[in-house]
Formats: structure tokens, sequence, C-alpha cells
């Protein structure tokens, strides 16, 4: 099920594609180091056609997520991707990712656990795949509809059973130097940590990803799996696993590190909680020419707001 990546994209596509990354600041920003997570450009509105529907061999169930929001095409999804192992810059991703080799592939799962499991890429099938349409929303202000297929994080923890000790799960991306020039390119910790409460990561919503549009997921998106969280900003849904801890502590994650008052633990999506340089209060959706709002826990609030009873989610940000 291999996707070809030299398919030609069609002028209008490609046009619109250009027009949201100029208006959202992704094209010829100035600051390469700063320029995305951390990016000073507030996303503008731009006039762009809507985005076309599931493109030509590929097989999502549907054509739009519960609130009736469109699916991102396919060659957005895969075509516009925050991968600073790679490089900073969004639409270049793709090309320096696609000779990543995404098999064999073997994730360690450790650390407080009765079972650790050093598991390959083969079983995953195992956990029972399934199709999850979620809205991503970025902590830059964008956001697409995307049509995973995966399987639930709490099948595999259920496996390794963690101990009694155990409150977080800690996730590590792999670190490849002959594959990945941002390692050596951007002064940053490597690898790329991300964590989650240990209930969070039990959610139904939480969920590993091994596919996209029904095909197998490629390199720029995070192959051959990753974490996605559809209530949190995109970057606690960490990418290319390959170990993952139960622990005690909660982990200090990646962009805590570089950021501390940016980017905290949390990171549910919340409109009324601005980041310090940007408002979170609107949207810019891949593919739209208006910001939209932002929804609490991104849309999932009926779901996941219990997690966080009793939390003042202004100071766990
Ligand atoms: N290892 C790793 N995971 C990562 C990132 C990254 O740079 N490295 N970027 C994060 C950010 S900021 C976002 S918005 C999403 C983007 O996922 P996508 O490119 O599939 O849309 O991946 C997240 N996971
Ligand atoms: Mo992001």
């Amino acid at each position: 099920m291999k996707i070809h990546t030299d398919e030609i994209t069609p002028e209008h596509i490609y046009r619109s594609r250009r027009a949201f990354l100029k208006a959202a600041g992704f094209v010829g920003a100035g600051s390469i180091l700063l320029a995305a997570c951390r990016g000073d450009e507030q996303p503008a509105a731009a006039d762009l056609p809507s985005p076309t529907a599931t493109p030509p061999g590929t097989t999502p169930s549907v054509v739009s997520d519960e609130l009736g929001d469109v699916l991102t095409p396919y060659e957005d999804v895969t075509g516009i991707n925050n991968f600073y192992e790679f490089t900073t810059n969004k639409t270049r991703v793709k090309e320096l990712a696609e000779d990543f080799p995404t098999s064999p592939w073997t994730i360690e799962i450790g650390g407080l656990v009765r079972n650790p499991v050093n598991l390959s890429i083969d079983g995953f099938d195992e956990f029972g795949l399934q199709e999850r349409i979620y809205r991503m929303r970025c902590v830059e202000g964008w956001s697409m509809v995307i049509p995973w297929n995966g399987f639930e994080l709490s099948r595999l923890l259920a496996l390794v059973e963690p101990t009694e000790q155990a409150r977080y799960v800690r996730f590590e991306t792999a670190v490849d130097f002959d594959q990945m020039p941002g390692l050596t390119r951007y002064p940053y910790p490597w690898p790329y940590i991300e964590g989650l409460r240990l209930d969070e990561a039990r959610h139904p919503l939480t969920v590993l990803a091994t596919g996209v549009y029904g095909s197998e997921l490629p390199p720029q998106s995070g192959g051959p799996i990753r974490l996605v969280v559809p209530w949190k900003y995109g970057f606690k849904s960490i990418k290319s696993i390959v170990k993952i801890d139960l622990v005690e502590e909660q982990p200090l994650t990646f962009w805590s590190a570089v950021a501390p008052n940016e980017y905290g633990f949390y990171a549910n999506v919340n409109p009324q909680v601005d980041h310090p340089r940007w408002s979170q209060a609107t949207e810019l959706r891949v593919g739209e020419s208006a910001r939209r709002p932002t929804l609490l826990f991104n849309g999932y609030e009926d779901q996941v707001a219990s997690l966080y009873e009793g939390m003042d989610l202004r100071e766990n940000f």
C-alpha cells in the first residue's frame, strides 16, 4: 500500500495551498529557527476555494467529521507538516522525509509495567485497527480534519499492565542523524519527547495512528506510528515513536523544555487561554478563507472535560 509521492498536483489545488501557506505566514518567513511552533506571525484570512473532498485511491468512509466539517485533502494532510527533526519548513518535510525507513520498526514499551514488550510494526494490526476522523489544531493557529487509521493506546497499555506506581506515559521519537537534518541544524533538546497523564493515555479518544486516508502512514506524517490526541494542541501528537515508558513523575516534554512559559504539559486546546504571543480564540482551517472560532478541548469537551475537573486550566495550560 505505497503512496505515490510524485503525483501531479492540479494547478488550482497547488495555488490554494500556496495562498494558504502565505496567508498563514508559512512562506517566506524571516526566522528559520522560530518559524513554526514559535512563529511570530498570526495566520491571517486568505482568499481560498474550498478544499476538494476525498482524493482518488483512498478510502475514508465519510467526507466530514461529526460537526460537518469537510476532511482536509490528502495532499494537504501529507504535504503541510510540522516535523522539526527534518525541517521547520512545512512544505519541505515531505521531500526530506521521503527516504526515512519506516520498516522494519520496533517500539520498546517498558518502565513501570509488569510485561515490557518490544513490538514490531507488523504486530500493530492485532490491536484492532479503526478509522478515526479527528480535528487537528496546531498551537500556531491552523487546523485540519484528518481521517486516521489506528488503535486505542489503551489496548497497548492493557497488554503491558502498568504497575500501581505508574502515573504518566512518556513517548520518544526516533533519532536518525543520517535521515534527519534538523537534529544537527537546530539546537533543540532532542529527542522529541511527549507525555500524557495515565488517565489521558487510557482515554478512548487517544490513539496510535499507523495510517491515514486508508493508506500506510507516510514518514512526514509520523510513520510508521504516531500518537494522536485530538483535544490537545498538535505538538502533543508525537511522531515516529520508538519508545514508550510508564513513569511516576510528569515527564519533561520537548516544547516545555524549549519554552516553558509558552508550552505547558497539558496543552489542551482552549480558546480562552492565549499563547503569550498570540490569541488562541480563532483558527484558520486549511482550505478555508476566514478564521473560525476555536472550540474548547477542540470540540471534544463532552468526552474529556471530566478528566480536568477541579483543575485550573489557566495554571495547567
Ligand atoms: N517528533 C515530532 N513530532 C511532532 C512534531 C515534531 O516536530 N517532531 N511536530 C508536532 C506539531 S507542532 C504538530 S502541529 C503535529 C503535526 O502533525 P502533521 O504534520 O501530521 O499535521 O505533529 C507534532 N508531532
Ligand atoms: Mo503544531
